[in-house]
Parts: C-alpha cells; sequence; structure tokens
C-alpha cells in the first residue's frame, strides 16, 4: 500500500444477494511475484463472493511463487471447493499468453465472469466487486478500472516521466484504433463469458502488454459497450518491474498491426 492509508477502501464493498453468487474467475498472471502471492491470494479470498475462483498463471517464477501458490491453493481448497487454480506454465511467455491460459481454464470451469488483474497489488483486490457490480448493472461486454476517467488516479509514487508515457501511450492507442476508451492499456478489467467466447482467446496474437489494447479492440469490433469504472493505481507492493523492451516495441506495433494490417480485420 503507498500513498493511500488504510481506510474504508480496504474493507470489500458488499455486493447485494443475487449478484454476488455470481461464478467470477480472477485471472492473475505471475512472474517473480512470491512477495505479493500470499497477501494478494488473502485479500480476493476474503471478498464475500461465494462463487469467486482464484487462478494464479505462472510461468515458472525463478523466485518460487508457484510453489508457494500451490500451498495457498491447498488451504483455499481444503473444504473440497476449487476456489484457487495454479496453472504451471514451463516458459516464460508474456503477460499476453498467461492470461489467455487463465481466461480458457476459467472458461471450461463454466465461469460466467472473468476478472484480469495484476500479481503485484497495483490493483486493489477491493475493487472485483465494484467491477462486478458494474458489468451486471451496465450489461457492457468489459468493465475496464480505469485510472484516467473522474475519481480515477495513480500512485504518487510515479514520476513525470512515468505519467507522461502511459498518458501518451493511451493517447497513441486511440489516435490509432479509436476506441474512445480513457485507459486502453490498463490491466484490471471484468469480462462477460460470451464476450471471451466470441472474441476468440486463440486468435489473440499479442504475447506482452498489447493483449490489453488487442482486447479492447476485439471487443470494439464485435459491438460490445465498453464501460470504465475509475480506480486508484498503486505502485506495485514488492518486487520489480518485468517490462523488457521487445514488449514495448510489441506495444508501439501492435495498434497499427490491427488498424492496418490483414490480422486486424475479422
Ligand atoms: N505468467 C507471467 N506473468 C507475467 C509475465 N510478465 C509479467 N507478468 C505478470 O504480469 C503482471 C504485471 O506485470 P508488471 O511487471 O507489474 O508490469 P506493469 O504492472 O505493467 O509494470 P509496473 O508498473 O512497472 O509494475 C504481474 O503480475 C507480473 O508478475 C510473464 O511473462 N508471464
Ligand atoms: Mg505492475
Amino acid at each position: 500500500m503507498d500513498d493511500v492509508t488504510e481506510t474504508d477502501a480496504d474493507v470489500p464493498w458488499a455486493l447485494p444477494s443475487p449478484w454476488r453468487d455470481a461464478r467470477v474467475a480472477v485471472v492473475v498472471p505471475t512472474y517473480n511475484e512470491a512477495g505479493n502471492i500470499g497477501d494478494l491470494t488473502a485479500r480476493v479470498l476474503a471478498l464475500g463472493l461465494p462463487n469467486l475462483r482464484l487462478v494464479i498463471a505462472d510461468d515458472d517464477s525463478p523466485d518460487g511463487t508457484g510453489l508457494l501458490a500451490d500451498d495457498l491453493a491447498k488451504h483455499a481448497n481444503e473444504d473440497g471447493r476449487d476456489r484457487m487454480v495454479v496453472l504451471h506454465r514451463t516458459v516464460k511467455e508474456g503477460i499476453g499468453r498467461a492470461h489467455i491460459a487463465g481466461m480458457k481454464e476459467a472458461l471450461a470451469r463454466g465461469d460466467e465472469y472473468v476478472v484480469q488483474m495484476d500479481g503485484d497489488l497495483s490493483h486493489r483486490p477491493e475493487y472485483i466487486p465494484h467491477l462486478l457490480g458494474t458489468i451486471l448493472a451496465t450489461r457492457a461486454g468489459l468493465v475496464i478500472g480505469s485510472r484516467y476517467v473522474v475519481g480515477g488516479s495513480l500512485s504518487t509514487h510515479w514520476g513525470r516521466h512515468r505519467r507522461l508515457l502511459s498518458r501518451f501511450a493511451g493517447r497513441y492507442v486511440n489516435a490509432i484504433l479509436h476506441l474512445s476508451v480513457r485507459d486502453p492499456t490498463g490491466g484490471f478489467k471484468i469480462w462477460r463469458r460470451d464476450v471471451l467466447e466470441g472474441i476468440g482467446l486463440d486468435a489473440i496474437r499479442s504475447d506482452g502488454y498489447s493483449f490489453q489494447v488487442e482486447m479492447n479492440y476485439r471487443c470494439k469490433q464485435l459491438g460490445h459497450a465498453i464501460v470504465e469504472l475509475p480506480i486508484h493505481f498503486e505502485e506495485r507492493a514488492a518486487g520489480s518491474s518485468k517490462i523488457s523492451f521487445a514488449v514495448q516495441l510489441e506495444s508501439m506495433l501492435t495498434p497499427l498491426a490491427l488498424r492496418f494490417g490483414r490480422a486486424g480485420r475479422r
């Protein structure tokens, strides 16, 4: 937790029944998140959503995140329910690939809504009931936890350079793809199952962070509404960023490929 003190924001917002009974999967890709996985799991499983399932997609993290997750899952599933699933992938293939694996797992298990969330606690788990409530109320295809709508905010630990870069990335994406989304690169989202099925996860090309943009574009192409819900984005709690040059390059090229390349048309 960075610039926000322990306040009501940390107390999960209770959704009324029958909304809280929705079958929702929370997919979290992890690579070296050993310092965060315990807290993240505890907070997600404490949300008071009885049919929530946590799906961790770990790419054989050298710091043992996968093994830690296995222990946490053993404990979480003690009563015989599959509340927590850990996917062990053998190769580090990027956040996009890990998300696709986690989403496919959720769909195969019959979950109706799929949340995507980072594993570094930048995305506060206590927003999940808000995301779920918003998608249920609006019937949007996708709800994005947004840093750039009124009420949204960024960690004060973000310096000027990082803020500008993030803003530029959003503007660049919108200039090319006309998404009309204030935070098109954000990674805290909830999807309706039928929208993911309509998109067809096997057709997604992005390996890294451009996955977020490609998925938004596909959603819009299919004519589904996208709604943004304000969130406060925190600095990662522990560990370090995994963004490489290759991933940044992919993020620059993907909007162009979607708009002008053959792959963009469906
Ligand atoms: N499974 C898997 N997870 C990944 C991979 N790359 C990143 N992640 C996870 O994706 C999430 C987001 O990654 P971060 O490194 O925090 O990237 P970011 O949030 O865009 O950047 P920062 O703001 O610098 O933290 C984290 O949970 C990472 O552990 C990958 O190749 N495989
Ligand atoms: Mg992060």
